[in-house]
């Protein structure tokens, strides 16, 4: 079914000049700790973008954590990054489309996820001022997407509890942290407790080339894949491990690009593709990803980093184009955090959430929420 379209549409990039950009620090509260085998996040330290421009404004998230243990971002030095560097540079490129911002900073390299938090708030910006959802400029074709939930290191009697919860509410897949000592144990006995979930596991790099057995006996769970079991930078031993794994290898971190997936693709590293805007520096490379992958058959799913209501509009509505099939980790608001910075929070309806239309994000930030979390705000302006 497609996404409803609105008529007078402006169907060309449209070139946004910015009036000023906001950088503004929350701190949302999570419900419960979230650990992963590269840290454990308590308190989301986000931060948020908003461009003010021609009279409407634009939001923006940043991926980034509070530590860089992720990647090599984190969420202080993509400030810096933005304030000393990035905006700046937007400033110079006086009126700009989302396509030209690119270009305007394509002479800083790295910091994909400073980058594609000030891209996300000129696309909302520019979909603000003509009326067109992200969804349709994206190049969306479904109305909702099906919902996936990532659920952290936890204690056996905890994990089990927490995948019974999920099941119930609906979600249509599950992905478990795993690292080496927790990885067969825990997913055998979720398996066991749910012969028929769609069951997937994320390793955030923590093994090693040495641990092709370790990883080969999770084989008999019938997992959907296992994301990320080696180092971003190892797509050698990626590929090397798809020999002897049948379980279908997932990246996430080793793909920060199209040509970096090209290349992954060309040794075998994987089959499966984590479709992360932050990681690969945008919206529009991580369609050009979209477009990659399914020329090449490749399946892929929209990765999540534990984003607010305004990060979560955009992952689905990038999560509604045709490529995107598999769930996602794109759950309902409350998965995270008691109050989500947008009137209306993302709830779950029959395991998927539904795309928004409205123009922009097609979401409202909640000022009062946003001011309530607020920890810092910085306001440049040319
Ligand atoms: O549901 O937004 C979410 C989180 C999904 O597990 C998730 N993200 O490696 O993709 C990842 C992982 C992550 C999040 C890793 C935070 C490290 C920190």
């Amino acid at each position: 079914m497609n996404v409803p379209r609105r008529r007078n549409l402006v169907d060309v990039p449209t070139p946004i000049r910015c009036d000023s950009v906001e950088l503004r620090r929350i701190a949302l509260p999570l419900v419960e700790p979230f650990r992963t085998a590269t840290g454990t996040v308590t308190v989301r330290d986000l931060l948020l973008v908003r461009i003010t421009a021609d009279g409407v404004e634009g939001w923006g998230e940043c991926a980034a954590l509070p530590e860089p243990t992720y990647t090599a971002e984190d969420v202080a030095g993509a400030q810096r990054v933005l304030t000393d560097h990035l905006v700046p540079r937007l400033f110079a490129a006086g009126p700009v489309t989302p396509e030209g911002l690119a270009g305007a900073l394509d002479d800083v390299p790295g910091h994909p996820m400073a980058k594609a938090a000030l891209e996300l708030a000129l696309l909302d910006a520019e979909g603000r001022a003509t009326g067109r959802s992200l969804a349709a400029r994206l190049g969306a074709t479904r109305d909702r997407v099906a919902a996936g939930v990532s659920v952290g290191l936890l204690a056996p009697d905890a994990l089990l509890a927490r995948v019974d919860d999920y099941v119930a509410a609906g979600y249509r897949r599950v992905k478990l942290k795993v690292q080496p000592g927790a990885d067969h144990g825990p997913a055998a006995a979720v398996r066991a407790r749910h012969p028929d979930l769609a069951l997937q596991v994320d390793a955030n790099g923590a093994y090693t080339r040495d641990d092709a057995t370790t990883l080969a006996a999770l084989d008999d769970l019938g997992l959907l894949m296992i994301e990320q079991p080696l180092a971003d930078d190892d797509l050698v031993g990626h590929a090397e491990l798809a020999r002897v794994v049948r379980t279908p290898l997932c990246l996430d971190e080793s793909i920060a690009s199209v040509h970096a997936a090209e290349t992954a693709f060309a040794l075998g590293a994987c089959r499966i593709v984590n479709v992360k805007p932050g990681r690969v520096g945008g919206y529009l490379e991580a369609v050009r990803l979209h477009d990659l992958c399914r020329a090449r058959a490749v399946p892929v799913w929209c990765g999540g980093m534990l984003e607010s209501g305004i990060g979560r509009a955009a992952n689905v509505a990038l999560a509604a184009l045709p490529g995107f099939s598999l769930p996602g980790d794109l759950s309902a608001s409350d998965r995270y955090y008691e109050r989500d910075v947008v009137t209306a929070p993302f709830v779950l309806d029959d395991g998927h959430l539904t795309v928004p239309t409205g123009p922009g994000l097609g979401v409202t930030v909640d000022l009062d929420v946003v001011e309530s979390f607020t920890t810092a705000v910085e306001v440049l302006r040319p």
